[in-house]
């Protein structure tokens, strides 16, 4: 039997496919927008037929996934996020999360210790006291949340990039994986774990991490979305495998830069 093509319902195909096509890069687009910019080629693109609603959403994800592929080639490994100065900043700083803030959770810090794996050569957990001692730098860069809302802040911590040297991490890994103490996590590319302005902190505000921000570490990256910032850290693992995270298995898209 012969399958029927539908359009998604409420998604204009034709936009759809143009939006997709705006990450490509630019010879290929061009050709691709003036040659065959058609459900058909979208189906060549993903891979898949769309057939009806249902195959939709595994199209939109597939779109994501080539989406996260292209940006991840595109992303320019030195460019920097924009500073502030310390009068730009955001009083109070906004809190979020999947829960509310008295629920944030509670770790404690003199039990706290980072447990560290995968592609590593020293596999020991961290300490906070040990953590402490690793040189520290400072950011007043701006937070994006995907919700709608941008704020300014400071954070303190030490570069990702530093920590992974210490640790002996394998940086021709594909990822970064952070698990935190509530059960969030997410996963990031090496190249944006190893950008200058990628920070495990330690501090907001000048202050110790508060326990709604994260407290007793969170992974600031200015270069991504506020969900692919991890509070309450309590594990970092360096692997080839992408193992999502708590929104991006939800269908977020995964790269998330700005
Ligand atoms: N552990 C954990 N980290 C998380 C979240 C969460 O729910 N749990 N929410 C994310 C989202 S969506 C945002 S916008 C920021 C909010 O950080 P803030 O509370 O410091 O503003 O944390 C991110 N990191
Ligand atoms: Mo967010």
């Amino acid at each position: 039997m012969p399958r029927i093509r539908k359009a998604i319902p409420g998604v204009d195909p034709k936009l759809l496919i143009r939006d997709a096509a705006k990450l490509m890069p630019d010879p290929s687009r061009r050709l691709f927008l003036r040659g065959a910019a058609s459900l058909g080629a979208l189906t060549m693109l993903t891979g898949c037929d769309i057939v009806d609603s249902d195959a939709a959403e595994g199209v939109l994800r597939k779109i994501s996934t080539f989406n996260d592929r292209v940006q991840g080639l595109l992303f320019n490994p030195n460019k920097l996020a924009p500073t502030y100065p310390e009068s730009a900043i955001t009083r109070p700083f906004p809190f979020n999360a999947y829960y509310a803030e008295d629920e944030a959770p509670e770790v404690d810090g003199k039990e706290y210790k980072l447990e560290v794996g995968g592609l590593v050569d020293t596999k020991e957990p961290w300490t906070l006291d040990q953590l402490y001692a690793l040189p520290q730098e400072s950011q007043i860069t701006r937070h994006v949340c995907v919700e709608g809302w941008s704020a300014i802040g400071k954070w303190s911590g030490v570069r990702l990039s530093e920590f992974l040297k210490r640790i002996g991490a394998d940086t021709r890994a594909k990822y970064v994986w952070f698990g935190c103490a509530e059960g969030y996590s997410n996963t990031i590319d090496m190249a944006t774990a190893l950008h200058p302005q990628t920070q495990l902190s330690f501090k907001f505000a000048d202050e110790i991490l508060p326990r709604k921000y994260g407290f007793p570490m969170k992974c600031r990256m200015p270069t991504k979305l506020g969900f692919k910032n991890p509070k309450h850290i309590i594990a970092l693992y360096v692997q080839n495998n992408d193992a999502g995270g708590y929104w991006e298995n939800q269908g977020y898209n995964w790269f998330s830069g700005l």
